[in-house]
């Protein structure tokens, strides 16, 4: 029994701008069609204790140019979500998110007068006061703020069933960090090791020019590394994040 809306099926691969125009020319071989960019705002919350990432969920509101929501992402237990494969996670968007991050938060022990481990991390999303309203309410704090110009690219190949539900994104952050990812939402967990074998194709394919490696951490994995240290050890000292291991 889950109260989630999908899971996301998802691995990282290494993306480099002088390579680009050489990726999209191999997506469109590939039978795949830019569909849009997008400027993306991600804030990413929790409490003190970083109660939520010590469980691998991870709370975020979401902005584009259009409109903005919460949504949570779970790891789903049992499933290797390393750094050389692809991830597994539930992924809950709406009002829903917020509410299933409180039920995770109620579980645990309330530790009192904690001090806050950093500033409001110099920025906060003053432009939503309603956001600021139910964040001060359920006391978390943004740890992590990023801006992503993402293009993202599906299959239009119908009859190439091998990369036909997946989407491909190429990001590029605000802090100078570019990646691209290949996905897949499916709503019966059944299709995990399909989804996966179909991902990890694709990604092999797109290995890029350059580079001997498939590897890639995430935008949020490289932003916490410099930004967040102490919240980035002790992802790895409890094993959410993994670094990346040679191939
Ligand atoms: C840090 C983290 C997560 C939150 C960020 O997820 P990510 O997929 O990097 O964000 P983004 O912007 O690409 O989201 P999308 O638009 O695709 O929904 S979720 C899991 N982690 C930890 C983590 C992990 N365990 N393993 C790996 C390889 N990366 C990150």
């Amino acid at each position: 029994h889950s109260n989630s809306d999908v899971f996301e099926v998802e691995q990282k691969f290494p993306l480099s701008l002088d390579s680009l125009p050489i990726l999209e020319e191999r997506l469109r071989i590939l039978g795949f069609e830019q569909i849009t960019t997008k400027e993306l705002t991600d804030w990413y919350f929790d409490n003190v204790c970083s109660d939520l990432v010590q469980q691998d969920c991870w709370l975020r509101y979401r902005e584009d140019e259009n409109q903005g929501e919460w949504q949570l992402k779970k790891g789903v237990r049992g499933q290797y979500n390393g750094a050389n494969t692809s991830t597994v996670y539930e992924e809950i968007e709406g009002a829903k998110a917020l509410n299933a991050a409180v039920d995770l938060l109620a579980k645990v022990e309330r530790k009192a007068d904690v001090p806050l481990p950093f500033e409001f991390a110099g920025f906060a999303p003053f432009h939503i006061p309603k956001l600021l309203e139910e964040i001060s309410l359920l006391q978390l704090h943004p740890f992590a703020r990023i801006l992503t110009k993402r293009a993202s690219w599906v299959s239009t190949d119908q009859c190439n069933m091998m990369f036909w539900a997946l989407t491909v994104d190429l990001d590029i952050t605000d802090f100078g960090y570019a990646v691209g990812e290949v996905e897949a939402m499916i709503k019966d967990r059944r299709d995990v090791p399909r989804a996966r074998a179909a991902i990890n194709g694709l990604v092999k394919r797109l290995k890029p020019v350059g580079t001997h490696s498939t590897i890639a951490i995430g935008k949020l994995e490289y932003y916490l590394q410099s930004r967040q240290p102490e919240l980035y050890q002790m992802c790895i000292e409890r094993g959410i994040v993994k670094e990346p291991a040679a191939e």
